[in-house]
Order: structure tokens, then sequence, then C-alpha cells
């Protein structure tokens, strides 16, 4: 299968498995269920759930396994979008092509829209299945990590206090270790630990997430300068309208193009103990290296 269908297949999947565990949207009360959906299904590139499902093949694993932890990772990513575009955080109107969740639903049912997402994160997650090496409680220990004030949430405590100052480069790869790479590392981990993976290939999945977490953070910062709001389904131009600290800020365009190659070169080496196994992880590292959006 060409890598375009693959990631449209393994999408579908895990939009088919979200739209099973998420209470319809007349359920009552029907508003916070409704704007659960409208967020969930909006468009979103599916880049965790398909990271998640390809880890579990390269770990030789079924990805129907991996099902659940792939849409507990969208859960919880889409609920960070949704409390990262409030007005007391980024204050965004545009996200994945549409209003923002506050701006439909008033801002009181967009904390808790995202607060319901988090927490129905948990609850799939806990329904994958447990395998020889890795017990659900594993799985919920990893989500839980990544979520909290060590990794997503400590990562916006660093941006929200570095607005207006000048960041080293340090500090930003820091930020997005903890807002974007971890988040990443945690799909492939969860798809491995589903598929039952050793310890060395889940360390060697752990460096890939890692160098493609920050490859992609480069990358969209990338794209914020070059490419148009309507491609990008977000305001495009933020990042320099409020003074933020970017790769572009600090590197210049072609450095960051640079910085990006390296971490993907990176990315590509930790997957050499998975052989042919790793191709549609290498493809995917590749096409996002390129991607315009
Ligand atoms: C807990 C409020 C709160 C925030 C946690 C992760 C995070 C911190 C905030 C998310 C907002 C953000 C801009 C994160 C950086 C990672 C990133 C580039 C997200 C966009 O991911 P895509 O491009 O989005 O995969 P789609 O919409 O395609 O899923």
């Amino acid at each position: 299968m060409d890598l375009k269908s693959y990631l449209k297949d393994k999408a579908a999947a895990a939009d088919a498995a979200m739209d099973g565990f998420l209470p319809k949207a007349n359920k009552r009360p029907s508003t916070i269920h409704e704007a659960m959906r409208y967020v969930v299904f909006a468009g979103g590139k599916r880049l965790r759930p398909v990271l998640c499902l390809a880890a579990s093949e390269a770990c030789g694993g079924d990805s129907n396994d991996a099902l659940a932890p792939a849409c507990a990772v969208e859960l919880m990513h889409t609920y960070s979008l949704v409390h990262d575009d409030l007005p007391s955080m980024d204050d965004d109107d545009l996200r994945r092509g549409r209003p923002t969740c506050h701006k439909v639903y008033s801002e009181g049912m967009a904390i808790l829209c995202g607060d319901a997402l988090l927490t129905e994160s948990f609850s799939v997650l806990a329904k994958a299945p447990s395998t020889k090496r890795y017990s659900v409680g594993d799985y919920v220990e990893e989500l839980a990590l990544t979520g909290g004030s060590l990794k997503l949430i400590g990562g916006q405590v660093m941006d929200l206090e570095g607005e207006g100052k000048s960041l080293t480069k340090r500090e930003l790869i820091r930020i997005h270790e903890a807002k974007t790479a971890a988040l990443l590392m945690t799909s492939l981990r969860l798809g491995a630990m589903a598929a039952n993976a050793t310890p060395a290939k889940l360390e060697a999945l752990t460096k890939f997430g890692y160098n493609l977490g920050l490859a992609f953070q480069v990358i969209d910062d990338i794209l914020d300068v070059t490419q148009s709001t309507e491609k990008l389904g977000k305001t495009a131009g933020k990042d320099e309208a409020v003074n933020k600290a970017t790769y572009p800020a600090i590197l210049g365009l072609e450095g960051s193009r640079k910085e990006a190659a390296k971490y993907t070169k990176a990315a590509m080496k930790a997957l050499e103990p998975f052989g042919k196994k790793g191709e549609r992880l290498r493809e995917i590292a590749a096409y996002l290296l390129q991607r315009e959006y």
C-alpha cells in the first residue's frame, strides 16, 4: 500500500473507533457531547494515532490491538488543542479549519470539553488488551506521565512563562521536548507496548519519537511563517505576531530547515534495529519533513 493510502486507512480506522468510544452527540447533556465531537471530528491529520498503529506493526503486532491507545493519544492531543486555544492561553479563533471550541460553544464549555476529552482518553486506554510484558497499568502510567506537569502541562507552563522573553535555543528545545515530542513518543511507545515490544525495540522507538517530535515542531514553526491560514487551518503568522520564540526566529528559515533535516536523519538512524519492518515509519518521517500543513 502506498503511504497516502496507508495514512488514510489508519486515520479512518482511528476515526471509526473514536466514533464508537465517544458518547453520541444527542446523549444528555448533549451540548458537551456535541462539542467533543465537533473538535474531535474536525479534520486533524491523525498523526499520533497513525504513529501508534504503525509502531505496533513495526514491532510485529496486530494494529487492532493498538486501536484503543491510538484513540487515547488523539483524544489527549485534541484536549490540549482545545485548552491551548482558550483566551487565557494562546487565544485562537481557528483550529483544524473551523472556529475554535470556545468560539462556538462558550469558554466554559470549551474548558469542560477539554476536561471531558482528557478523562475519556484514559477510559479508552483502559480498554486496550494487556500483553505478556505490559499491563493496562503500564499504559495508563505512560499516558499520565506525558499528560502531566512534567511533560505537556509543564511545556505549556514554560511556554506561558517564556512569552515576550527571548529564549535560548536550549530553552526552546526544552519546551518542545515537553509539548510536542513527548506525545509523539508516547504514541509510538503505546503502539509498541500493545505489540508486546522488547525493551530494546521500545527504546529505539523512544529515540525515533524524540527526534521525529523535534523535527515536527521545527517544521510547524517554519509553516507558521511560510504558509497561509487557509492551508494550515489555523492562524498563520501567529508566532511572530505575539513575539513567540520559534526556530525561525532563532535560526532563520534556512537554519531551521537544516535543523529539521538533522532531527529527521537521527530519527531514521534510530529505526535501524527494525530493518525492513521500520520502512513505514521511515516513510512517515520523510513525509513529515516535506509536509505543507
Ligand atoms: C494542557 C493547555 C495544555 C496544553 C498542553 C500540547 C500542548 C500543551 C498544547 C497544544 C498546542 C500546540 C500548538 C502544541 C504543539 C504541538 C503541535 C504542533 C500541535 C499541532 O499538531 P498537529 O499539526 O495538529 O498534528 P492536527 O490538528 O493535525 O491534529
